[in-house]
This record gives structure tokens, sequence and C-alpha cells, in this order.
């Protein structure tokens, strides 16, 4: 399998998160890629390869135009304004306060912010865009004929909505590359989304839509970020209805109970007759990730590979979470090498 990869990623290395009640270094640090690449390449993979630039046109085909210009600027707006610390939000727009886009840059953080740890510093929209472009190359790679490819993304996407980032992401590199293949002649693409957190971006950019099915294991959001989205009950809207599953699950999960509710994803999407799958691979379900908790070992990924291999269907792979940062390498090929039968 070919994995798509850049050190662009390198431009998004910001100081801090808010966690806890403290500003702490991020979760989502750059180490995290060099694991994987690392893993990549000692395990021989496939070729490693640099993505090529898609410009803006795939990104505005999920994300508005306001939004998109917003993430271009907020950086440059925030320090010009005199704050010397990283972008944060402190304001939103919550129930029974005004829908509208504020001038300030302050204003507008809280505006197109749908959780607050994300801090936006120098470079984070060009490693964004970077991101991108990994996920629409490798699914260039699914377009021209391959069995399976792997996007190396960082910064992380499936929580950036239609309008919104956070949760560490900016752009949705999963959805940008869902639609590239509808766009590219694929009639109906899969998602499925085993990150620990439930997709909520890539639920918002496809809940209307009945020519991409959305499903998504996670933790529960009664007790589990991103909170306000993920329950069961949300299945899609007008045509999308039927068309968005979420399978929540409790704290403490072991595989066993998590490759359970995975059958049922899958038969889902073998029910669905897509031409391509695209799966959103996020690794923090292992036990050891030090901000979920489902309790997956690491030869559960190798298992769970095999299951998604089993479809038969052309995939692509797009990195999203895993922060139990030194096995995040293992983890994840683990996952890619399960799919090609190994
Ligand atoms: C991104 B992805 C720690 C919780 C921070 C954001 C989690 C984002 C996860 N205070 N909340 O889905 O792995
Ligand atoms: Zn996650």
């Amino acid at each position: 399998m070919i994995t798509v990869y850049t050190d662009d990623h390198l431009l998004r290395n910001v100081r801090t998160e808010l966690h806890g009640g403290l500003l702490v270094p991020p979760h989502e640090c750059p180490e995290r890629a060099q694991f994987v690449l690392d893993r990549v390449k000692s395990v021989a993979l496939g070729g490693v390869i640099a993505p090529q630039r898609h410009g803006l046109a795939p990104v505005l085909r999920v994300h508005d135009a306001g939004f998109v210009e917003f993430l271009g600027r907020a950086w440059k707006d925030w320090s010009a304004a005199g704050n010397r610390g990283e972008a944060i939000p402190d304001c939103w727009p919550a129930r029974r306060m005004a829908q509208r886009r504020p001038e300030s840059i302050t204003g507008q953080l809280g505006y197109y912010a749908m959780a607050g740890e994300t801090s936006i510093g120098p470079g984070t929209w060009e490693a964004a865009q970077a991101a991108a472009d990994v996920a629409l190359t490798a699914a260039g790679l699914l377009a021209d004929g391959s069995r399976g490819a792997f996007a190396l993304c960082r910064p992380p996407g499936h929580h950036a909505a239609h309008d919104l980032y956070g949760g560490y992401c900016f752009l949705n590199n999963a959805a940008i590359a869902a639609q590239s293949l509808r766009d590219r002649g694929a009639t109906r693409v899969a998602m499925l989304d085993v990150d620990f957190h439930h997709g909520n971006g890539t639920q918002d950019i496809f809940y209307e839509r009945d020519d991409v099915l959305f499903v998504s294991l996670h933790g529960d959001p009664r007790e589990a970020f991103p909170y306000f989205s993920g329950y069961a009950d949300e299945i899609g809207t007008g045509r999308g209805a039927g068309f968005n599953l979420n399978l929540p699950l409790p704290s403490g999960t072991p595989f066993a109970a998590w490759s359970a509710a995975m059958q049922i994803g899958l038969s889902h999407i073998q029910n669905f007759a897509a031409d391509a799958l695209v799966v959103s691979l996020g690794v923090d379900t292992y036990e050891a990730d030090p901000i979920s908790f489902f309790k997956l070992r690491s030869a559960d990924f190798t298992s769970y590979g095999q299951m998604i291999g089993k479809l038969g269907l052309p995939t692509l792979f797009v990195l999203e979470g895993g922060y139990a940062v030194a096995d995040i390498g293992v983890n994840v090929v683990n996952v890619l090498t399960g799919f090609e039968g190994g």
C-alpha cells in the first residue's frame, strides 16, 4: 500500500492546548506523524510519495467559503490585533444569542470554533492545507485503481464541519477525499470512522445526503468529547435519512464489544453497495490512550484491519487521532497490514 506524506505537517506546531484548566503541550503533536512514518518504513508497507497541490476548489466542495477564508487569515489577524499568545476563542454564540459573524477576530474565533482546546498559530493553515492535499492525492490513487491507500494526515480532520473547526481539526481531510471520489466518478462512497471520538464534522457535511453513508463507532457522547454530537438517534435528514449510523459505546469497552459493533457497521456498509470506502483511522481506541476510554490492544488493530479488508472495497485510510504517541505507529500500521491480509 502506498503512503502519502509530507513534512509540511511540521508547520502545525503550536505550544498550547487548553486542558484541565491549563495551557499544556498539545496531545496532537508533530511526533505522532514521525512515529507512523517510521513504522510504515520499518515494516516496508509500500512506497511513500509526496502530495500534489490541489488548491482550494476540492476543499470548497465541502467547506463554507467564509470559513475557509477565515482560516487563511486567522493567525495574521489575531497577531496583528496585538494578542501575544496563540489564537483561542473565549466567547461562543450559545443558546438564544445571535448567530452572526462579528468583525472582531476574537469574535470570529468563537463563531467558527466548535471547541476551545485547539489553538491556532503560525503555520496552522499551511499544515491544514497540506493535510487536505495528502488526502486528495491518496484518493487519486484509488481513482486510478489501487485497492488501498494511506493518507498520513496531520492535523486530523473529522471534527471539522462545513463551517466549524476544533477538536484539533481544521479541514475535514476524509470528507474532502470522499467528495473528490464522488467527483471523480464513484456513485456511492461509504465512510467508516473508527477514531475514539465521534466524527461530528463528517456527519455534519453529509447529513442530508444519500450518496455518502457515514458510520461511526465512538465513546458515548454523554461521557466523551464532542458531547453534543454522536447519539444513536442521529440518523440523517431529508434524502439522507437512514444514511448516518452512530454506534456509541460506554467507558471501558473491550475489543469483544467494540468488534461486535464494528460488525453491525460493516454490514450496513455492505448493504449500501459502495464503490469505495474512506476510513477515518484514529487509534485513540487503544487501552493506553491518555484522553480516551476504550480498551483495544495492539493486536486488535490487526484483527479489525482484516475485518475491513473482507469488504473487498477500494479503501482509503485517512489518519485521525491517537495520542499514546510511542505506540501510534504500531497500531496504525497493524490496521493497514491486517487490511492487506497480514
Ligand atoms: C481529536 B480526534 C482533552 C480533550 C480534548 C478534544 C479531543 C479531540 C480529539 N482535554 N478534546 O478525534 O482524535
Ligand atoms: Zn479521536
